[in-house]
């Protein structure tokens, strides 16, 4: 039977000054030892002399105690309190935390709370009971032998604040803790939650500072709340497993593999290149919700706006009755229903192949395709704005890889003469993803099949998009009687669903199905995805007035930018405006969401460095007077970012 343990609390003070508290659970041996500590402690207080003292003992029932592990520990550096800030924003909002800004913001505005901010995080609503004194959490230790003298008079800062933070992390309704240390010398603070660990990070406020406070952040139920402050303040806690700072166990022994992960990230950030998730509370339609709020949208590839369409829902649904949520396997095992081969069909016909091919993604298709159709002993020519997945095709086919410049035929040719006689393939994308232009189809194919060469379009951006009716860049060029020879697209743009595909003749695609890894190792597309691309290509067919929507809308665009005197261009329903460096680029679409209108923020590597820009894309559902209010906030905050150089 493990024995009762003791509570020892001192609080030390003067008039109504606090001076020094302190907490600890002993074995009934260690009492004495401790007593005597804790009285030093507070009566050589760098606070001041206390003219009151008062202990605290209280005996704890074993079977009252829980014990808990400590989080495991990391610590992380900025170079100034603003950089150390926007670290434990960026972590905060890695838990899914909605509005981190604002929360840090608040954190750093606390100043003489003896207790935590208890914070919705979702409302920002304090609920403490008590705003002036806060909620504290006591009745916590480190584990320790029964026989461990205690450790110097002196408060160890991380010591401290470790413990608590294991207990305030297994606290029921408590998703995070943020917490900046009140005291003036001491400028470390930390991030705690169970999923990130207890994260220490550096400085997060100028030496001398007298700011500091804590966060409780609470996601519970409002009723819970009283239940969540008894735990913190009467539930006596053990935690195990805390280690001192600097023990041989953390010593950075050389640099430790995460070191450079890290560093990684500190220098994203540095260049205004970090990304995070947006975390929409709808689908990603013509108007959509984020962070509580209606946005238009203009940067979903979802052109013809049909993800949210009722008819694919429902297709997506009677998929799902009919042959359940998964497939159980890669195609040629169990994973080919009726319907990957009506959509295989299907899509064949519109793209007036003899044959199509389904893929997981549009990025599994390129990165199968390639190295299917390509070896070693090949050469590839690449256009220099080709998609991230033809670049990585490329790689992995191990053909050597010439680049040409951007739908430069000329440069093409050159390149090709240079490495003849050779054999492989020319692939391009069909509508380049960030500047909204198309192929030059007829040179190219000449250039290609003069060669012997394969030729490989991506139609990701053009499918239901370009064309009369969407059917893509071949219908561009009605006089052309050569075709590519392996038309690439996807399901998740214009056609509202998920997936890849490539259309092909039948021995190609025999081919692609014998060799192509992404293909052949992956579960199949699962049958809601299947169906509900099958009712878009099915609605393309039936409403081509959509596509015309769709083209409608992007000349009523650009003349709107061109009448507000910004001469965009576009052949597709991309719409790019560079602004050449990240920090402006971001500066922009923050405006612009302030206004109401989402937009991407477009920088390196997806584009070349320096090259940054807001990218647009123009859906059939948008109004006029929307596209008409979009110009006008792209020009307000294109005239900001400029005033603010
Ligand atoms: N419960 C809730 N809130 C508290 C408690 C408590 N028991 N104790 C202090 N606070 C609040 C109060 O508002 C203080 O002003 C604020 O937290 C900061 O408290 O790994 O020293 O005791 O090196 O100054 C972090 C260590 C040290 C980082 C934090 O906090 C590291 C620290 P302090
Ligand atoms: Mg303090």
């Amino acid at each position: 039977m493990p024995s009762d343990l003791f509570s020892l609390k001192m609080r030390a003070s003067s008039g109504s000054r606090h001076i020094s508290g302190a907490e600890k659970i002993l074995e009934p041996a260690a009492v004495p030892a401790h007593l005597q500590s804790l009285l030093d402690r507070a009566m050589h207080h760098a606070n001041g002399e206390p003219d009151f003292i008062n202990f605290k003992l209280e005996r704890l029932p074993a079977d009252s105690i829980l014990h808990l592990d400590a989080l495991p520990v990391r610590s992380m550096t900025a170079d100034s309190p603003e950089g150390g800030l926007a670290i434990m924003r960026d972590l905060l909002a890695s838990l899914g935390i909605v509005r981190a800004a604002e929360i840090v913001g608040l954190l750093r505005e606390i100043r003489g709370m003896r207790g935590a901010v208890l914070l919705d995080a979702s409302t920002l609503e304090r609920l403490e009971p008590d705003r002036e004194r806060g909620v504290r959490a006591t009745m916590m230790d480190a584990a320790r032998a029964g026989n461990e003298p205690p450790a110097s008079p002196v408060k160890d800062h991380y010591a401290e604040a470790v413990v608590l933070a294991a207990k305030v992390a297994s606290t029921p309704g408590i998703a995070a803790e943020l917490c900046i240390s009140d005291d003036p010398g001491y400028v470390t603070g930390y991030i705690a939650s169970k999923s990130l660990g207890y994260v220490r990070i550096s400085p997060l406020k100028e030496p001398g500072s007298p700011a500091g406070g804590r966060i409780f952040l609470y996601c519970g139920a409002r009723d819970d709340i009283p239940r969540t402050i008894e735990f913190l303040e009467k539930c006596p806690v053990l935690v195990h497993g805390v280690r001192p700072l600097g023990s041989p166990h953390d010593a950075p022994k050389k640099e430790k593999p995460l070191d450079r992960v890290r560093a990684a990230l500190q220098s994203l950030r540095e260049r205004d290149l970090y990304r995070t998730e947006e975390i929409f509370e709808s689908a990603a339609a013509s108007s959509a919700s984020l962070h509580g709020k209606k946005l238009l949208m203009f940067a979903s590839n979802d052109y013809l706006d049909l993800a949210n369409d009722s008819r694919l829902k429902e297709a997506a649904v009677e998929a799902i009755e009919s042959f359940g949520t998964g497939t159980g396997g890669s195609r040629l095992t169990t994973g080919t229903q009726t319907i990957h081969k009506e959509l295989e069909r299907e899509l064949a016909a519109f793209k007036g192949t003899e044959d199509a091919i389904l893929f997981a993604t549009g990025f599994a298709a390129n990165s199968g395709v390639i190295p299917a159709i390509c070896s070693r002993e090949d050469m590839i020519f690449s256009d220099e704005l080709n998609h991230a997945s033809i670049i990585d095709g490329c790689r992995l086919s191990g053909a050597k890889i010439a680049v040409y410049r951007h739908n430069d035929m000329r440069d093409l040719e050159r390149k090709i003469v240079e490495h003849a006689p050779c054999s492989g393939l020319v692939v391009s994308d069909g509508v380049f993803s960030m500047d909204g232009d198309v192929v030059k189809l007829p040179k190219l194919l000449k250039t290609a099949h003069r060669h012997g060469l394969f030729a490989m379009i991506d139609e990701a951006h053009a499918t239901g998009v370009v064309g009369p009716g969407g059917h893509g860049v071949t219908s561009l060029f009605p006089e052309l009687h050569d075709t590519p020879d392996l038309l690439m697209g996807t399901l998740s743009k214009a056609l509202g669903s998920e997936g890849g595909f490539v259309c092909a003749s039948h021995d190609l695609v025999e081919h692609l199905r014998n060799k192509a890894r992404s293909y052949i190792f992956s579960t199949a597309p699962a049958p809601a995805s299947v169906a509900a691309a099958l009712a878009a290509l099915r609605i393309l067919k039936a409403e081509p007035e959509r596509v015309e929507r769709l083209h409608d809308n992007v000349r009523f665009f650009l003349q709107e930018l061109r009448r507000l005197g910004i001469h965009a261009q576009t052949e597709s329903a991309i719409v790019p405006v560079v602004v050449r460096e990240s920090a402006r680029a971001l500066a922009a679409a923050k405006l612009m969401r302030e206004d109401g209108v989402f937009v991407s923020a477009i920088r390196y590597p997806s584009v070349p460095d320096g090259c940054a820009r807001l990218r647009m894309t123009v859906m059939a559902s948008h109004t006029k007077s929307e596209l008409t209010y979009t110009a006008g906030s792209l020009v307000r905050a294109l005239e900001t970012i400029e005033r603010d150089k």
